[in-house]
């Protein structure tokens, strides 16, 4: 009996999590949700299976329709992010990102990766994936609005130190790192250059951000389920040489992982179809809300971060929250009050504020899924603005705003959008 109670137990709380969920404005930048065709293939027999190796050469018997589901999905992403070589078989974003590293960083090596406190992710870092190959980090200078690469200090820097391996890409990412201005230098060193494209896939696959492969970078780790709207897991890419990507895919597997997690990769096939058709309109009234809601913020006495260069340039806003209490006070008040995103460390603050510091990151990818716009980044900038500098619950009022916005937008949801609506709305965005 107890053990019936358990299980009830767990079943109840999935239930108040996803009750829960729908009921609040989530504006955690690394997340996002999938459609319901999506979702829906979840949970099939695949769930229980094996698929190593590639389609057409596994190890196991009974792999034929994962052979061409995975064929399918790989076929699509190639054409999406138009290149030679795609790995999905990574099963996250830092499982990619180990796959990669673990090839091009040997012991010693000097690595120049994003600071964390300049956004930089921590599988770059001492204590993440990097750390494992080689202690010796660098991190790249920045600009005095902590938000940019600072390109001549950095080709100085390069012109001193030997570099071998370059990490550009981030978590708290508000405007293109500058690949094509470092590229040809990398190329001359020797240099290799790794885009990490977690937080911006989707982005970039609706042609909204700036396109790694093509400025340069040799290879892109990602993962597929922030901006890029689909299931958690990881992809690599890129135009190398084969024989250069024999390495990668091994990186992949045997390196990284041994089975894939078949049950997500379906989703993602499905995802992959989604963005063909949704990504640009998607990407473009994301980066339209980015910029809408830290507009908005500021506008009601918000100290939102990079001002001088239009705040964003991808689904991210950063505030300063020092005055209000911190990041870690303000991410909680927000949370009691239905409204969910996280504390981030800001370009210098000291690591040491780790726990409280200076930030607070908003990604508004998830609420644009579920159709907000413009008009809903003021609502939702007034919510903030009550709660934390009127001292209001609003608790109640996010729910019932949020009741309007159940059904995901750019998706073959039934109950939603056809095609054809798709893609008037597409060129209504492009029309605007
Ligand atoms: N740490 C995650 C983020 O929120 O950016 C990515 O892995």
């Amino acid at each position: 009996m107890i053990y019936q109670r358990n299980i009830e137990r767990i079943e109840e709380l999935v239930k108040t999590q996803n009750e829960w969920r729908m009921s609040t404005i989530n504006l955690i930048a690394s997340e996002n949700v999938m459609s319901k065709r999506a979702r829906g293939v979840m949970g099939s027999d695949f769930c229980h299976r094996y698929a190593e190796g590639h389609p057409g050469e596994r190890y196991y018997q009974g792999t034929e329709i994962i052979d061409e589901i995975e064929a399918r999905v790989k076929q699509h992403l190639k054409s999406l992010f138009d290149c030679k070589h795609l790995d999905v078989r990574p099963i996250s974003g830092t499982v990619a990102n180990d796959a990669v590293f673990s090839r091009y960083i040997k012991p010693g090596d000097i690595v120049m990766v994003n600071s964390t406190s300049g956004g930089g992710h921590i599988s770059h870092h001492r204590h993440g994936s990097v750390g494992k190959y080689s202690s010796n980090i660098i991190n790249f200078p920045l600009t005095a609005d902590g938000y940019h690469i600072d390109v001549k200090e950095t080709i100085n820097i390069l012109q001193k130190v030997p570099v071998k391996v370059m990490i550009m890409g981030k978590s708290l990412y508000l405007f293109p790192d500058p690949v094509k201005e470092l590229a040809p230098i990398c190329r001359e060193n020797g240099i290799v250059l790794i885009y990490d494209a977690a937080h911006v896939l989707g982005l970039i696959a609706g042609k909204r951000f700036q396109n790694p492969l093509r400025e340069g970078a040799q290879v892109v780790n990602a993962s597929t389920h922030k901006t890029f709207f689909g299931s958690q897991r990881g992809i690599i890419f890129s135009n190398m040489k084969d024989s250069d990507w024999a390495k990668i895919d091994k990186g992949a597997f045997p390196g990284s992982s041994s089975n894939h997690h078949l049950d997500t990769l379906v989703s993602l096939a499905i995802t992959t179809f989604e963005y063909m058709v949704f990504g640009e309109a998607y990407a473009e009234q994301v980066i339209r809300n980015a910029k809408a809601l830290a507009a908005a913020l500021e506008a009601r006495g918000f100290n939102v971060e990079a001002k001088e260069f239009g705040y964003t340039e991808s689904h991210q806003v950063a505030v300063n929250v020092k005055e209000l209490g911190g990041g870690d006070e303000v991410s909680r008040v927000l949370k009691d009050n239905n409204i969910i995103l996280n504390m981030n460390l800001l370009p210098f603050d000291p690591l040491g504020k780790v726990s409280n510091p200076s930030g607070i990151r908003i990604g508004v990818q998830e609420m644009t899924r579920f159709g907000m716009q413009e008009r809903e980044m003021e609502m939702i900038a007034d919510f903030m603005k009550h709660c934390l500098m009127d001292g209001k619950f609003v608790g109640d009022d996010v729910k019932d705003f949020r009741k309007d916005y159940q059904v995901i937008w750019y998706s073959f949801d039934e109950d939603f959008i056809s095609l054809e609506n798709s893609q008037q709305l597409r060129s209504s965005h492009v029309e605007a």
